[in-house]
């Protein structure tokens, strides 16, 4: 009998998991209105277009551009050559060397083939052009629905990076841009914590004069910028990706990103009641080359973010970070602030083996008040198996932490399991959004 209520509490939990649909917390995605390079069934592609979908963009992902470039040598392939193929002929490279003549067994693999199973097509057939015929007669806006309904997502996390010309110029021209109710806008803005005289000579450009010190004025037109920006995008919090180098010393700290924190940043979040999401320990561009894939990782400095959440007691921080050795401390310094709110197993941490090893630390450490995946996808379709591999890899920590505590006698409901479920998939970031 005890075993039999074992695998009952194993089927409700992993039933629970599976069901509960999920608020995306990050990811790069964007409504058809920001255009799409890809036009499938629909007309009209637009080549710089933000809504990337469908097999070529999933086989020319950044984390399969790194894959291939380390097993074509260098004399059969320069950097450049590559960039130069179309998008369909740099798939049928990465799919001729990382699927057909090694297996295809690495996470970012791994990903293409759950997402064309579970869109019904049979990565059996080892058949890329029969892929691409089937993806040319969806209709990407349907495709978003349809991603979304198996994915279990029911709200999608925009990345909406201010200093990026292209995207910058959508909103601009267009004041409905961002209004599908699908997908929620963040307001990026990495550059004015990261490289305050890129921003300043940007700002002073876009009609916020600034100069290369921060001085009253300086404050003024920088705080008028982001009101401006969140209002707009009708943001629901604001985001930056900062390097491992990052420090934050205190209320003495003079350096100019400590000062664009105190004095821009953190005042007009705190008047907007908006939290700030911290992304840190991505070192940019170790080799350029490979572009968005050519990022590397560093340990960064959990202290500083401690400081902050110290320091800024009337704003909200949401954090995740790069390094694996920085996952301990970060959930211990959540154990100290509430308005400290952990998020996500970001990029290179989000591999199986790593999500359940810092899922179940988590656990321990801080019960049902984290967030535990975000997707961080880039292209729609991958949104179906981030969140499949994700969702099987929580529910597996969850079972076991249920069980630890039914064999004390404690017997936890369904309506119980679900509840803490939807913690972790909607409500922990729905209230973390609207608490004051
Ligand atoms: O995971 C990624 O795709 C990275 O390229 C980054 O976008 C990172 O997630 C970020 O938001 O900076
Ligand atoms: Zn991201």
């Amino acid at each position: 009998a005890a075993t039999e209520q074992m695998t009952a509490l194993e089927s409700l939990v992993r039933r629970a998991v599976r069901e509960q649909p999920v608020w995306d917390f990050h990811t790069h995605l964007y409504p058809p209105s920001f255009g799409t390079p890809f036009s499938g069934a629909a007309n009209g592609a637009d080549p710089k277009g933000l809504m990337l979908w469908g097999i070529d963009e999933l086989l020319t992902y950044h984390y399969l551009v790194a894959e291939v470039f380390r097993v074509v040598p260098a004399r059969q392939l320069p950097y450049d050559d590559f960039w130069r193929m179309t998008k369909s002929e740099q798939a049928d490279h990465i799919w001729k060397h990382l699927f057909l003549e090694r297996s295809p067994i690495s996470e970012a693999c791994r990903g293409v083939l759950t997402t064309l199973q579970r869109l019904g097509l049979d990565p059996g057939d080892r058949d890329l052009q029969g892929y691409r015929g089937w993806f040319a007669q969806q209709d990407p806006n349907r495709q978003i629905d349809r991603v979304m309904e198996i994915a279990g997502v029911s709200r999608i996390t925009m990345t909406n990076a201010v200093f990026d010309d292209n995207e910058r110029q959508r909103w601009l021209e267009n004041q409905d841009v961002g209004a599908d109710s699908r997908f929620a806008a963040v307001l990026r803005f990495d550059p004015l914590l990261c490289d305050w005289p890129h921003a300043a000579a940007r700002l002073t450009e876009w009609g916020y004069p600034v100069g290369p010190t921060l001085d009253d004025e300086g404050v003024e037109q920088g705080r008028r910028f982001l009101r401006d920006w969140i209002s707009r995008t009708r943001a629901i919090y604001c985001a930056v990706s900062l390097p491992p180098e990052f420090l934050y010393d205190g209320m003495e700290d003079s350096r100019i990103s400590s000062q664009v924190l105190r004095r821009i940043v953190a005042p007009v979040l705190e008047e907007t009641n908006m939290p700030l999401a911290l992304m840190i320990g991505s070192k940019r561009g170790v080799n350029p080359q490979l572009r968005d894939g050519g990022d590397m990782v560093g340990l960064a400095d959990v202290a500083s973010v401690a400081r902050i959440c110290a320091d800024l007691p009337r704003n909200r921080l949401f954090c995740t970070m790069l390094a694996r050795e920085n996952q301990h401390e970060l959930a211990v310094a959540a154990r100290k602030f509430r308005n400290l709110m952990v998020f996500g197993c970001w990029w290179f941490v989000n591999n199986p083996s790593l999500i359940d090893e810092i899922t179940r630390m988590r656990v321990e450490l801080l019960g049902v008040s984290f967030i535990p995946q975000h997707s961080d996808a880039r292209v729609l379709d991958q949104l179906i198996y981030k969140w499949d591999h994700s969702r099987e890899l929580i529910a597996n920590v969850l079972v076991d932490k249920y069980r630890d505590v039914a064999a004390t006698g404690w017997r936890p409901t369904e309506a119980e399991i679900r509840r803490d479920v939807r913690l972790y998939f909607h409500d922990n970031m729905a209230n973390f959004l609207a608490s004051p």
